[in-house]
């Protein structure tokens, strides 16, 4: 018995003690990986584009890289502190010793690698077994906001968990320690758990920080043991804020193209936030017309003629607004995706021209199928070698939707539709916007406000004075104070947290309003992060344009 026994704590040692680690870079300019053995206690660079100098500094940091989804992916905001520091030759590929590291982290998946090259150009990336399976998020919405994702590899294999929480509501707040707790209570919902909560059935996960939001901060807990809670909660002073622990799934969309002759997709698929996004392409009947392709902006409208055009889709994808008239705009593939625009996909990997057939599988690191730079819900444009637009189709959305919309009748025309997933109430909404004024003679107008307020306009009058006067105040369900100084300084597109749910003109920008009915300046498309409580929690209430 000793003898099998050992032998099985062997096995187990070297399953443990024999990984291998990869940060794949493609930023920045600089593209290779960076491979790290646990076996070997080592580090080895394999990169090009870092520059010629002896040493650059590389730092491993707590929260994992959200890829395309900030102008500025590797500040400490976004990727938080370092825990540990080495120095490489970007032009060798001896490995380092990194036993330190070893002897202080043995789980480096969803740690992220920042290096800074010869240029001072500051890059990051994901590190990962590539055994990631599963993720889990809850989102908390109250005096202590964000989100926290709890991650784990196959077979539920090194647990950990992500915070990127700030303090709202407060000037100023102080970087604080808080503890997250887990519940397995099978509670219909927070309210309920709270009400009846026993603190003793409560498993105390660690303390994180929580910034605030000029200063956000991002914390990670590793587990010895998987465990599946309903619940977390934080301990807030003396009380409890709680959040219910939902499945993130993997996102697959695709567009689907049937236009002028050609047929095939374009599909996309992101397993999470903290992962690169695969684009498979699957084209027939080119006849070696096609050059470029690109996602647009907004969603192919059912017109009969002239769907693609820049009235109807608008122009490209571009949320950093890299500039494509510069020198430096690459052409064609070659560089790392951030000097692209994130929609020209055919820039980054590879063009249609002189292609009959098109069946291609690429990697993008800036091509968000989540967050406020989404691609979901817009569209492709395929174009013709000479630039021309030819064949159009909309991204779809990654399961059963909800759709919600709002119609104006007059002064001001149009819709603004709101589309989420179904028994999803993390997920993204995506709100498409096509307002103008109904009457050409109108004079054009800017920065109006817009949102949703609590209660659904008056049926009983139509004069427009009146109409608005029952809609009540913004709709507001997480109880954010507005009185507050903090609320000024705060709500804005970088923390829709500190918003009200309903201040859409804070959460993403105020809008113009113009008298071409259904051209382009017309139609905005936002993605929105924060909770809906559902999609019901808006339907039934109203948006109301301010003057
Ligand atoms: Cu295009």
């Amino acid at each position: 018995k000793p003898a099998s026994f050992s032998v099985l704590l062997l096995t187990l040692l070297y399953f443990i003690s024999c990984a291998t680690f990869l940060a794949p870079l493609n930023m920045g300019g600089v593209t290779g990986q960076v491979q790290f053995d646990s076996n070997n206690q080592t580090a080895t660079l394999n990169v090009s584009g870092a520059g010629s100098c002896s040493a650059v500094n590389i730092s491993l940091t707590v929260f994992p890289v959200m890829y395309g989804h900030f102008a500025e992916p590797c500040s400490e905001a976004n990727i938080g502190v370092s825990v540990f520091t080495f120095t490489g030759d970007p032009s060798s590929a001896s490995p380092i010793n990194v036993s330190l590291l070893f002897g202080q982290i043995s789980n480096l998946d969803d740690l992220s690698l920042s290096l800074e090259t010869c240029d001072g150009i500051k890059i990051c990336t994901v590190v990962s077994q590539g055994q990631t399976r599963l993720t889990r998020q809850a989102r908390f919405t109250e005096s202590v906001a964000g989100n926290i994702y709890i991650r784990a590899n196959v077979n539920n294999a090194n647990p950990r968990l992500l915070a990127d929480l700030v303090t709202i509501g407060q000037v100023n707040a102080p970087e604080i320690g808080i503890n997250i707790f887990g519940s397995t209570s099978t509670a219909a919902n927070c309210t309920i758990l709270l009400g009846s909560l026993d603190a003793a059935s409560l498993t105390n996960l660690g303390s994180v920080k929580v910034g605030n939001p000029l200063s956000p901060q991002k914390s990670r807990l590793d587990f010895s043991s998987f465990r599946v809670y309903s619940y977390l909660l934080l301990r807030v002073g003396s009380s409890y804020n709680c959040a219910q622990v939902y499945n993130m799934l993997e996102k697959e969309v695709r567009a689907v193209m049937n236009m002028r002759g050609i047929s095939g997709y374009f599909n996309f698929r992101q397993a999470s936030p903290f992962d690169v996004t695969q684009l498979s392409v699957n084209l027939a009947n080119l006849r070696e017309l096609f050059g470029p392709y690109h996602v647009h902006n907004f969603p192919v409208p059912s017109v009969r003629s002239g769907q693609c055009s820049n009235d109807n889709v608008g122009g490209h994808c571009n949320p950093f607004a890299v500039d494509t008239t510069s020198e430096t705009y690459p052409v064609g593939p070659g560089s790392t995706h951030d000097k692209y625009e994130t929609g020209d996909l055919g820039g980054k990997h590879m063009s249609l021209s002189g292609r009959s057939t098109f069946q291609m599988t690429f990697t993008d690191f800036s091509l968000p199928l989540f967050g406020q730079n989404s691609i979901v819900g817009r569209s492709v444009v395929i174009h013709l070698v000479s630039g021309d637009r030819y064949a159009c189709a909309s991204i779809g959305y990654p399961g059963a939707v909800t759709v919600a919309s709002a119609t104006f009748q007059t002064p001001v025309v149009g819709k603004i539709i709101f589309t989420q997933l179904v028994n999803n109430p993390l997920s993204d909404v995506s709100i498409f916007m096509d307002l103008s004024y109904g009457d050409p003679t109108t004079i054009t107008t800017q920065h109006h406000n817009w949102h949703v307020h609590e209660f659904p306009i008056s049926s009983e009058r139509d004069d427009d004075e009146g109409r608005c006067i029952t809609t009540g105040g913004h709709w507001n369900p997480f109880k954010i104070s507005t009185t507050d100084s903090s609320y000024a300084l705060h709500c804005k597109p970088s923390c829709p947290l500190c918003c009200e749910a309903g201040d859409l003109a804070n959460k993403y920008t105020t809008i113009n309003l113009d008298t071409d009915i259904g051209g382009v300046k017309s139609k905005h498309f936002f993605t929105d992060v924060t909770s809906w409580l559902d999609i019901s929690g808006i339907t039934g209430r109203s948006v109301v344009i301010h003057e």
